[in-house]
């Protein structure tokens, strides 16, 4: 898979795309990222890649005409293809079956954005989705940007270890996940419950559904409605 990100802060991705299993997916050559500075794009001397919005109102437009150029440039890179994704919070919410989705692809854009938004053109004329990862705001698409590839490379065959496994099963089965517990068995008065300790695999399972459930109850009800399977 090849990623290309196009963002006026490059430099924000080095340290997340060099550590962990994002750095070791790409050794293994699963993905190759690249990063491209939209204002290298920009055609005045003072490289601008914003301005005023028609209709007045606060703060900063994102221009066409830089990202045009830079998606153009990148696009040409190589001949894969693959969507364009906006990172604004005017957008669906990205979400782990969204992550399933583009994991699938030979090729993504994600097109980070700063200031009040982009000119529409941009989503228009790049045929570009908006995505969104929660409803909060962030100063700019490129934590959000990361956030994406981190939970997309992750589901690339090959990508985790042994020792990672798939921990998708809190959003796989719909729950939020058990509690679990490592050595020692004490620690600072704490027990460890004593079924985790029982070699009892049927009741460790049982025990486990039941505190998912109970969990998503406490922390995540919205995860619950309309489900009929649960009591
Ligand atoms: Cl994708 N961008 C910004 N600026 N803020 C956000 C976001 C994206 N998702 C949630 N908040």
């Amino acid at each position: 898979m090849r990623i290309d990100v196009l963002t006026i802060f490059p430099e924000m991705f080095q340290s997340p795309l060099s550590c962990s299993i994002l750095a070791r997916a790409q050794k293994k050559g699963l993905v190759e990222i690249f990063l491209t500075n939209i204002r290298d794009f920009a055609t005045d001397s003072y490289r601008k890649v914003d301005d005023r919005p028609y209709g007045g109102g606060p703060g900063m437009v994102m221009m066409p005409g830089p990202v045009f150029a830079c998606y153009e440039h990148v696009a040409a890179q190589s001949p894969l293809k693959g969507p364009v994704i906006l990172l604004t919070p005017q957008g669906r919410r990205f979400d782990q079956a969204k992550a399933r989705e583009l994991s699938q692809l030979e090729r993504l854009f994600l097109i980070c954005g700063r200031y009040e938004g982009f000119d529409e053109r941009i989503r228009i004329g790049l045929n570009a989705e908006p995505l969104s990862i929660g409803d909060y705001v962030l100063s700019g698409g490129e934590l959000a940007a990361m956030v994406i590839i981190d939970a997309v490379v992750r589901l690339i065959p090959g990508a985790l270890g042994d020792q990672d496994s798939t921990r998708e099963e809190s959003f796989s089965n719909g729950l939020l996940e058990y509690p679990q517990y490592t050595r020692p068995e004490v620690f600072r008065g704490m027990q460890v419950p004593p079924v985790l300790l029982s070699g009892d695999h049927a009741k460790i399972a049982q025990w486990r559904r039941q505190q998912a459930i109970e969990r998503t109850r406490m922390w995540r009800p919205d995860l619950l409605e309309g489900r009929d399977d649960i009591g």
